[in-house]
């Protein structure tokens, strides 16, 4: 039992503050696959953290990869210097990313690496002489972080509704590829909706090809709640794109570094984009830090481009590559590759496909979605009370000891790749009665 600290001066990020406060819910030690809570309750972590602690908690071989960097180096400056373990770093995610997206540019947050995206997209076109490429294109229930870049190409409606007036011109959005109707309790990819990628020929012809820089889209979606590309959708982007000189972006935060049992989304899915952004599991959220994968074409033209010994790219953080971070970055990936955590998760996505799927009877179930190691249960909303079934399924969950994630009526479920398969059957199992407990 932990003392509770004075909560009034941390205002919360996509918290619901004052109900929060009311009865917080407060974390204070990880080791593995469980936290412990201030009541000092054990509790299983269903979604490795928000989908960013792959390896599991409190991993010494990370931990101790820090403390020596900040033993020797804190901190360097990354702009017109450099330390090696910044290099060592890009060179380590570059190897894990799909073929030619070798070049890696840092950054501390999924955010900023969205952003950074877009302004070397835009930068690249401009590089090249088409410098009138300036639209974007996302998707609705994108969610591509909270700058006003990825807010701008992101699509969901509350996060945007506010700042509406302020938003990132010239950007559409491709139709969500979501469809209860047609493809409730699909395992893995759908079978339905490939057809949703044609949306991009009519924004095509509407805005004109020659005018769009990029098109953005999350290959899984993960806050939307688990929303699977539909078999042949990512392909047909791809081709559309290719045609009309068009770049892709992948937005990786979630997908990559083992969340679908391999690097990348685009290695699953046997579709490389031009561009693809990391964040979270890059170090196993030790240290924040981003990146973001681009291909050494779309490098070399914007380094091209430039006069001789002049800034290539005007862009960067003060924290770009930081020492610690980079430490946990080269640290995380030797986790992953040593314990083998990418095919962990997939072999057992069998597993957990089945056991997330043995739920469809449950009280309230209206879906349920999966791929890899990342599931959705979308529950039916109560009448008159939209997402105060997920909440209360969540509060009975966490009651139990089962951290579970939950959005409007969609409950997440991501948990460490370290995860075995008994724990599956708690966390499942508890999911289960806590449907039944609420009402
Ligand atoms: N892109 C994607 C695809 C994301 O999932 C971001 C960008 C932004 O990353 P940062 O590091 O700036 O937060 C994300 C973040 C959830 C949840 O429960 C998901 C995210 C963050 C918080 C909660 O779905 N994803």
């Amino acid at each position: 039992m932990s003392a509770m600290p004075d909560l009034q001066s941390l205002w919360m990020p996509f918290t619901a503050n004052r109900q929060f406060k009311a009865a917080p819910r407060l974390l204070v030690s990880a080791k593995g696959m469980y936290y412990t809570d201030a009541e000092g309750h054990r509790i299983l972590d269903g979604t490795a953290g928000l989908w960013c602690t792959n390896a599991g908690h409190g991993r010494d071989e990370i931990i101790d990869a820090v403390h020596r960097q900040m033993r020797t180096l804190d901190y360097a400056p990354p702009f017109q210097m450099g330390c090696p373990v910044a290099f060592e770093a890009a060179r380590r995610v570059a190897a894990l990313m799909p073929p030619g997206l070798d070049r890696i540019f840092f950054t501390n947050s999924g955010s900023e690496s969205v952003d950074t995206a877009l302004k070397i997209v835009l930068a690249y076109h401009r590089a090249r002489g088409e410098g009138q490429r300036t639209r974007f294109i996302g998707r609705e229930r994108g969610y591509h972080g909270v700058g006003f870049g990825g807010m701008s190409v992101g699509g969901i409606g509350a996060n945007r509704k506010a700042y509406a007036a302020n938003l990132m011109p010239g950007v559409d959005h491709l139709p969500a590829t979501l469809n209860v109707a047609e493809a409730a309790f699909s395992r893995g990819q759908p079978a339905w909706g490939a057809h949703l990628a044609d949306e991009l020929e009519r924004l095509l012809a509407l805005h004109d090809a020659s005018t769009v820089a990029a098109v953005i889209v999350e290959p899984m979606a993960g806050s939307a709640g688990v929303i699977v590309p539909p078999r042949g959708y990512l392909e047909r982007l791809r081709e559309l794109c290719s045609r009309h000189g068009i770049l892709l972006v992948f937005d990786e935060v979630i997908t990559a570094f083992g969340r679908l049992g391999a690097a990348t989304a685009a290695e699953r899915f046997g579709v490389t984009p031009d561009l693809l952004t990391l964040a979270k599991g890059i170090n196993n959220a030790t240290v924040p830090m981003g990146a973001v994968a681009v291909s050494r074409a779309i490098h070399d033209a914007i380094l091209g481009a430039a006069p001789e010994n002049a800034i290539e790219l005007f862009h960067g953080y003060t924290y770009s590559g930081h020492p610690a971070a980079a430490a946990a970055a080269i640290a995380t990936l030797d986790l992953y590759a040593r314990e083998g955590l990418f095919e962990r998760a997939a072999r057992l996505e069998p597993v957990f496909e089945s056991a997330v799927h043995a739920l469809r009877d449950a009280p309230h179930v209206k879906d349920i979605r999966n791929i890899g190691m990342a599931a959705a249960v979308e529950l039916e909303p109560r009448a008159g009370q939209a997402g105060a079934r997920a909440y209360e399924a969540f509060l009975a969950c966490l009651q139990a000891g089962v951290l579970v994630r939950f959005t409007g009526d969609v409950l997440a479920f991501s948990p460490p790749l370290i995860i075995d398969e008994e724990q599956i059957a708690t966390l499942f199992g508890t999911v289960r009665e806590a449907l039944v407990r609420i009402r």
